[in-house]
């Protein structure tokens, strides 16, 4: 009977609107125990979220037995971070069931839109690369891929920003303080996982060792149902949490040692406590090297153990299952498979690194010296002994090839060993993804281009240019456009007469057709004005400053780093902001003031590595900055400064949607990527860039006159940088005229300005600022010309959205699952 329920109940969910009430409220009274009298705002979002967590379960269950009794082979996405961002607002829109809940919540008293806002952001990654594991996710579900998500559910996300006194200071975000009511915590799905400890020979021929001691910690999962868009498949996130192997220590506790016995259960919980906060620069902790192998070590037992619910030969295993590895993070996890298939089940080693090759591919998103992970083999040997005994076995044998393959060449062995022989030696997790798995891809052309020839050049000699494939990163058009934007989703779905570029964003260019026609340009006009309020509107509320949105709203939000040069886009508001000056002192009246300047808002934000000085500096700059230009009576609403203290998701959603203009402005060749410039474009705004990353097929897709291009471009950047070096140019003049007014103290008199403006002067000037500065400000002044004339604008602004069709994360999706995996579509029975 138990078993006839339990399948019948699987989708019993009514979506009419009585029904919904009826969950919502049982959900309050016997989940929450909340009564006419205390129940809150909070209150009504936690119920009616658990209300559509069980509409997601019902379809989760059906989805994975889909799965199995398919036996198909499924994909497995690791990823130490995904930036997931709210959940009901998604879940309510991929569903399609908005309509019923609005009216069934306005009908008790409240409103849909408001209980979104109660939900606190999962910040459970950096920016970039945590964010596109989040669209991937959501692409897996929409496009039916047998799928899964595996992570750490941290208990202290991305921390939170708070600007004190002009500058960041970081507060712990613990977001799980409350009952998250998207996850299922699974205490029957829990695996060890074992750290320290030493390897034991058990017998010499045939050699067999085990691992032994150290220290034994549980995973224990928790699962969040990933709903798609317009499919009743919805898949699961995995993230595992640490707790200690048993409760007490027994020993201890018998001893007395009561306390110390609790502290070790802490020493646990540690592992799974909180994000490293670094975005771009690796950081060398053991905790962090832990959490690598914590979450792999449990994920691979999951994985096996669903491999193996069927009888089936080793050899099998890469038929079956995917492994994506997203970035090197998760790397360790080759080594892994290797071990359990050698050591727990007796493979001989070469069958066994035959089957671990083709079942793992590796995503690269950096070529930043400064972000490629290497372990000290001794921090390494320490925690993981067998793993660094099996590390060096890989390595031998792949010298061996290498020798083979160039012999007598010391120089390529130093470079492909996996083994940095520097001080303090060190483990390269690049090199070891990259000989560990099939494929090895890059996240735009020119990254992956960059990748061939620069830091994996041996690599791609070696193996051959088929193993490195490039896949050009996307976003999800639910949560960018149709969600974020439903004024602009609106209009869209409008003149394209269907909303099926929802699920197939390539039919945006069907808005081409239109673009002679004032209707739409007028209708994209009042919908970004719409949203340019909204984003005024939040301003005012942050920040207290009051914004004029008719002014051009001129964006660079994204994490601070020297790269991105956030640096070079506030010396450019300086010199704006000196010009005004001029122009004032020199007596220039209103009207001519207006016809000199296009009014703006420069609004910046984003959050620095806690340890990162330079990238602190560049806020306490900003911060300055603006401070010092919104209240200049000289300025009024010609030129306001703005940085929007804790970026994350959800004010992102508000940001894209509001804005005119994207900066996208990195040194090029540094930015693998970006996304952010995907999410702006979606949402109509036109481009400043440099030639980089996936910038560079955007301006391709809707046209290079539709962009403000300018800068070097990344063939030139290692000749510029070595004439900066050896024939050091003087500072261009308005970037000299922006440091001399730091310098002077217009900005009030820190310490660290100066600081920051020595770190790229002159020969320090590794990023470019001084070579790309004119020919950025050129751009500057193109871009205000177009906005002057709004018709030409708009044009630019509807044909940005008509040409991002190719950057939806499905597109990226289809091309790993096809071109990678190996994987196909699997919609539910
Ligand atoms: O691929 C996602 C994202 C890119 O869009 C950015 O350009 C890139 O900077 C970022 N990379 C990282 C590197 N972290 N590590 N390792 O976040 O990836």
């Amino acid at each position: 009977l138990l078993w006839t329920l339990l399948t019948q109940g699987m989708e019993n969910m009514d979506r009419d609107v009585e029904s919904i009430q009826k969950h919502i409220v049982n959900h309050c009274q016997f989940t929450l125990a909340r009564t006419q009298f205390n129940l809150d705002s909070f209150g009504l979002y936690q119920a009616t979220a658990l209300s559509i967590k069980d509409h997601l379960l019902g379809m989760w269950n059906v989805t994975q037995q889909t799965f199995t009794n398919k036996d198909v082979k499924r994909v497995y996405y690791l990823s130490l971070e995904f930036l997931v961002g709210r959940a009901l607002q998604n879940a309510v829109l991929n569903l399609d069931i908005e309509g019923e809940y609005s009216q069934a919540l306005m009908e008790l008293g409240t409103d849909l839109e408001k209980l979104y806002e109660e939900e606190k952001d999962a910040a459970l990654g950096n920016g970039g690369l945590g964010r596109l594991a989040a669209c991937f996710m959501d692409s897996l579900a929409t496009l039916d891929y047998p799928a899964w998500g595996y992570g750490i559910r941290y208990r202290y996300g991305m921390f939170a920003q708070k600007i004190v006194d002009g500058a960041q200071v970081e507060f712990p975000d613990y977001w799980i303080s409350y009952l998250n009511v998207w996850e299922i915590p699974r205490i029957d799905v829990s695996y060890s996982v074992r750290f320290y400890g030493e390897v034991r020979v058990v017998s010499d021929s045939p050699r067999v060792v085990e691992w032994v001691g150290g220290e034994v910690v549980q995973a224990v999962a928790y699962d969040v149902p990933i709903p798609g868009y317009g499919t009743k498949n919805c898949i699961n996130l995995r993230l595992w949490s640490a707790k200690p192997a048993k409760e007490f220590d027994l020993q201890s506790f018998n001893q007395g040692d009561y306390l110390g016995a609790i502290e070790d259960r802490h020493k646990s919980e540690n592992i799974s406590q909180v994000l490293y906060p670094n975005d771009n620069t690796y950081m060398g902790k053991e905790l962090r090297l832990k959490q690598q192998y914590f979450f792999v070590r449990a994920t691979l037992q999951d994985i096996l153990r669903r491999f193996l619910k069927r009888p089936r030969e080793w050899e099998e295993l890469p038929d079956k299952v995917a492994i994506q590895l997203n970035d090197t993070h998760p790397s360790i996890g080759i080594v892994e498979l290797l071990r359990i298939l050698v050591d727990e089940h007796g493979l001989e080693f070469e069958r066994a690194w035959g089957i671990v090759v083709k079942s793992f591919h590796f995503t690269n998103h950096t070529v930043l010296p400064e972000a490629l992970e290497k372990w000290p083999v001794e921090l390494l040997g320490h925690l993981l002994p067998r793993h660094l005994d099996l590390i060096y076995d890989i390595n031998y044998r792949f010298l061996q090839q290498v020798q083979a393959w160039r012999p007598g060449d010391m120089d390529v062995l130093a470079r492909m060993s996996l083994i940095d022989e520097a001080h303090p030696r060190s483990i390269r997790m690049a090199n070891l993804a990259i000989i560990g798995s099939t494929h090895v891809n890059g996240v735009a052309a020119l990254h992956t281009q960059l990748l061939k020839t620069t830091i994996f050049k041996d690599f791609c000699e070696f193996f051959g240019e088929s193993k490195f494939q490039n896949k050009t990163n996307g976003v999800t058009p639910r949560r960018w456009l149709h969600q974020a934007n439903p004024g602009l989703a609106a209009v869209i779905t409008s003149w394209l007469e269907s909303d099926a570029w929802i699920a197939n964003l390539d039919e945006l260019a069907g808005l081409r057709a239109h673009i002679d026609n004032p209707e739409l340009a007028a209708d994209f006009a009042r919908v970004k004005r719409a949203n340019k309020v909204r984003l005024a509107e939040l301003i005012q509320s942050t920040n207290g400053i009051e914004v004029d949105p008719d002014a051009l709203f001129d964006i660079q939000v994204k994490r601070i780093h020297e790269y991105k040069r956030q640096l070079m886009n506030i010396l450019a508001v300086i010199v704006r902001y000196l010009a005004i000056k001029e122009a004032v002192a020199g007596g220039a009246s209103k009207a001519e003031l207006a016809a000199a300047f296009v009014a703006r808002v420069s609004i910046f934000a984003g959050k620095a590595a806690p340890g990162y000085h330079n990238a602190k500096r560049i806020i306490r700059l900003i911060t300055a900055v603006a401070d010092v230009v919104n209240n200049d009576p000289d300025v009024g609403s010609l030129l306001k400064v703005v940085f929007m203290p804790n970026y994350n998701v959800s004010l992102a959603e508000v940001i894209f949607p509001g804005t005119d203009l994207s900066e996208q402005i990195s040194c090029s060749g540094m930015e693998a990527s970006g996304t952010g410039v995907g999410k702006a474009t979606l949402n109509g705004a036109l481009l400043i860039c440099t030639m980089d990353g996936a910038s560079i097929e955007i301006a391709e897709e809707i046209g290079h006159d539709q962009v403000f291009v300018f800068g070097a471009l990344a063939s030139e950047v290692d000749g510029l940088r070595a004439q900066v070096q050896f024939n050091t140019p003087p500072d261009c003049a308005p970037l000299a005229k922006a440091k001399a007014a730091i310098r002077d103290g217009t900005f009030g008199n820190y310490d660290e300005f100066p600081l920051l403006l020595d770190s790229f002067s002159g020969r320090n000037d590794y990023y470019l600022i001084n070579t790309d500065f004119e020919s950025y400000l050129d751009a500057q002044a193109r871009a205000d010309a177009v906005y002057r004339d709004q018709d030409a604008w708009l044009r630019k602004a509807i044909l940005s959205t008509a040409g991002m069709g190719f950057f939806s994360s499905d597109r990226t999706i289809r091309q790993y699952a096809e071109e990678i995996w190996g994987v196909k579509p699997c919609p539910r029975e």
